[in-house]
C-alpha cells in the first residue's frame, strides 16, 4: 500500500513536468531504466571518439586537425558527465565499465562502423552528431534531473559538431569531382546506420512505453527519426548529394518524408556484437583500461599521501 502511494506520488511529479532528483524515491524499475539507458549513452560518448580518432592524424590541414581534437575531447567530456549523472543512482564507475569490458552494456550501433575516408569525418558529424541532437534536445527535456542538466551542455558541443561535419562537407561538394565523389560515397555509406542508431521501430521498441511514461523519453524512436530525415533531406540537397533511398518521397499532404525499408537485420546484427568493427572497438576500450591502470594507482596513491601529510602537519 505503502508503495502504491508513492508510485502515484511519484507518476503525479512527472505528469506534473517537475525533476526527479538521486535522493527523491524511485520506482526501481526506473532507477534500472536510466541506469542502462545513461549508461549505454556514457560508452557510446567514449567508443564514439575511436573512429574519428582514427583520422586526426591525418587531418588534412591544421585548422582541422585543432577543430577535430577538440570534437574528440568534448566526446569524452560528455562520457565523464554522463557517467557522474548515471552514479547518482547508486552504481558505481568501475562497474559501468566493467558491463561495457564484458559485452553486458551496449554503445551505441553506430560506432561499429569504419571511417574509411576524410569524407567520413564530415558525414559523422553532420548525420551522426545531426541524429543525436534530435534526439538528445528531447532528452534534455527529461524527468530524470542529474541527466536531463547533462544533456543541455551537451546538446550546444553536439550543434558544433554537426556544423564542422557539415562545413567539412560542403567544402567537399564545392570541391573536385573526386571530392565530390568521396561525400557522396561517405553519404552511402552513413545514412542507414544513421537513421538506424536512433532505436527499432516503434514497434520493436521494448523500453519506450515505460521511458515514456515515466518522461525520460517523451517522442517516439520512429517520431524522432521523422524529424531527422525532415531536417536532413534539404540539406544532402544543398550539397548537391543524392540521398542513397530510391523510395524517399516528400509527401505534400503530411509534409514529411516518406522512407524505403530500414534494414533491422544489419542493425540487430550489430548490436548483438557482430558489425564491421565490433570487436575492435571494444578490444580497444579494454586495452585502454587496462593501460591506465598504473595512472589510476598513481594518483590514488598520491592523493593518499597528500592526506596522510596533511594530517601529520
Ligand atoms: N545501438 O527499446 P528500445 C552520440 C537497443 S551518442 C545499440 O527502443 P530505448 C554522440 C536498446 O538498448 C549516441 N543498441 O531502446 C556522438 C534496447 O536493448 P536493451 C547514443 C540500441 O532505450 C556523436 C533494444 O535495442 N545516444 O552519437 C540502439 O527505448 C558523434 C530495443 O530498443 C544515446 O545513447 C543503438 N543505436 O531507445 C559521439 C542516447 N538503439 O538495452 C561521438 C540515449 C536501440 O533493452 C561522435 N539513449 N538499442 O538490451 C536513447 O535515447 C535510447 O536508449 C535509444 C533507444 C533511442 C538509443
Amino acid at each position: 500500500m505503502e508503495d502504491l502511494k508513492r508510485l502515484e506520488e511519484f507518476q503525479a511529479k512527472i505528469d506534473k513536468g517537475l525533476k526527479i532528483e538521486p535522493k527523491d524515491w524511485m520506482p526501481e524499475k526506473y532507477r534500472l531504466q536510466l541506469i542502462r539507458m545513461m549508461s549505454q549513452h556514457a560508452h557510446s560518448e567514449i567508443v564514439g571518439m575511436l573512429p574519428e580518432g582514427n583520422w586526426i592524424t591525418r587531418a588534412p590541414s591544421l585548422r582541422r586537425k585543432a577543430i577535430l581534437l577538440s570534437k574528440v575531447q568534448d566526446e569524452a567530456g560528455h562520457g565523464l558527465y554522463l557517467y557522474s549523472a548515471a552514479e547518482t543512482l547508486g552504481i558505481d564507475r568501475k562497474e559501468l565499465l566493467n558491463q561495457l569490458h564484458t559485452g553486458k552494456a551496449k554503445y551505441s550501433s553506430i560506432f561499429n562502423y569504419p571511417t574509411l575516408t576524410w569524407a567520413d569525418i564530415g558525414a559523422i558529424g553532420w548525420l551522426v552528431d545531426g541524429a543525436a541532437i534530435m534526439n538528445q534536445t528531447m532528452l534534455a527535456r527529461g524527468s530524470y534531473g542529474p541527466y536531463s542538466r547533462a544533456m543541455v551542455k551537451i546538446c550546444k558541443e553536439e550543434s558544433f559538431h554537426n556544423r564542422q561535419g557539415y562545413e567539412i562537407m560542403l567544402s567537399l561538394c564545392n570541391g573536385t569531382p573526386e571530392q565530390k565523389e568521396m561525400a557522396q560515397d561517405s553519404l552511402n555509406r552513413w545514412w542507414w546506420p544513421s537513421i538506424s542508431m536512433l532505436g527499432p521501430s516503434d514497434a520493436e521498441s521494448v523500453n519506450s512505453d515505460d521511458l515514456m511514461k515515466w518522461k525520460v523519453k517523451l517522442e517516439s524512436n520512429d517520431a524522432i527519426r521523422q524529424r531527422f530525415i525532415d531536417r536532413t533531406v534539404p540539406q544532402a540537397d544543398f550539397l548537391g548529394l543524392t540521398i542513397p533511398d530510391k523510395d524517399l518521397k516528400f509527401n505534400t499532404e503530411t509534409g514529411h518524408y516518406e522512407h524505403g525499408p530500414i534494414n533491422w537485420d544489419e542493425f540487430f546484427n550489430v548490436i548483438k556484437g557482430n558489425g564491421p568493427c565490433n570487436k575492435e572497438r571494444l578490444q580497444t576500450r579494454v586495452d585502454a583500461d587496462r593501460n591506465g591502470q598504473w595512472v589510476r594507482e598513481a594518483a590514488l596513491a598520491y592523493a593518499k599521501k597528500r592526506k596522510e601529510q596533511e594530517v601529520t602537519a
